[in-house]
């Protein structure tokens, strides 16, 4: 049996949804709501230590750490593998797998901050006590000081163009890696653009589509045509929002 904690627009959530999704695993679904602090809770410390989604539990075992989750789910479950056999191609798509975290993951979550987390933020009416509070439950040192932070004066136009240079500079090494193509790691469609897939879609979503657009990227445009047609992607992303009053819709 499959749990997977998860919020329904996180891109490490996300990831995962796609991987259950083409594998076609079946998973009981919590909902741990990033915007009422939720994942900061006693209960939710008790499953990821670190405060993030997503965690993954698979007969009371828990897996945390996106990437970690999809590997397990293709070493438990490989009947519909997800990993290129050649050891090449394997290698390519760790490296891809390595960049949505290094270089995906912190610099799109910068670039969220102002037009997504904080506009959220900004229409619940928390009190400076309710904000302390969450703060105070937070695992994570790094995190709290980052929200801290964040809170009070925001992601800075020169943070946010320094966010968007280091996804033009990845997005460039995608376009050279998808000569080999159709998928990142060569000719078989793997993790590799499971990981990195999310990233793509939020940099569109943040007004941004002419970095993976046709004219500047055409490999990438390309390749995220053919992402989007996939079933597990279309699963995945179809995921509602529970909470109907989210001013963020995609
Ligand atoms: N390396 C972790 C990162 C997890 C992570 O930072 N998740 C984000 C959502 S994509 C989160 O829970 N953020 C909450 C916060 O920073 O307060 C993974 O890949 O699972």
């Amino acid at each position: 049996m499959l749990t997977l904690y998860h919020y329904w627009s996180s891109v490490c959530s996300q990831k995962v949804r796609m991987c259950l999704a083409e594998k076609k695993l079946p998973f009981e679904n919590k909902h741990i709501d990033l915007f009422t602090f939720e994942h900061w809770e006693p209960f939710y410390r008790k499953i990821n230590k670190k405060g993030v989604v997503p965690a993954l539990e698979h007969d009371g075992k828990i897996v945390i750490e996106s990437n970690v989750i999809l590997e397990y789910l293709d070493d438990v479950f490989p009947e519909i593998g997800l990993r290129p056999a050649d050891p090449y191609a394997k290698a390519q798509m760790r490296i891809w797998i390595f960049n949505s975290e290094e270089i995906a993951h912190s610099n799109v979550n910068t670039a969220s901050h102002n037009p997504r987390h904080a506009v959220r933020l900004a229409q619940k009416p928390y009190t400076q006590e309710q904000i302390d509070r969450a703060v105070a439950n937070c695992p994570s040192p790094i995190i709290a000081a980052r929200f801290i932070h964040r809170h009070e004066h925001g992601v800075t136009e020169a943070e946010e163009n320094q966010a968007y240079a280091a996804l033009d500079y990845l997005l460039g090494m995608m376009e050279d890696s998808l000569v080999q193509g159709p998928w990142l790691a060569g000719r078989d469609y793997s993790l590799a653009d499971i990981a990195m897939a999310p990233f793509i879609n939020r940099i569109e979503v943040l007004k941004r589509p002419e970095m993976v657009g046709a004219a500047k990227r055409p490999r990438v445009a390309e390749w995220w045509q053919r992402i989007q047609a996939r079933p597990g992607f279309k699963e995945a992303f179809a995921f509602a929002n529970p909470d109907k009053n989210d001013p963020i819709k995609r």
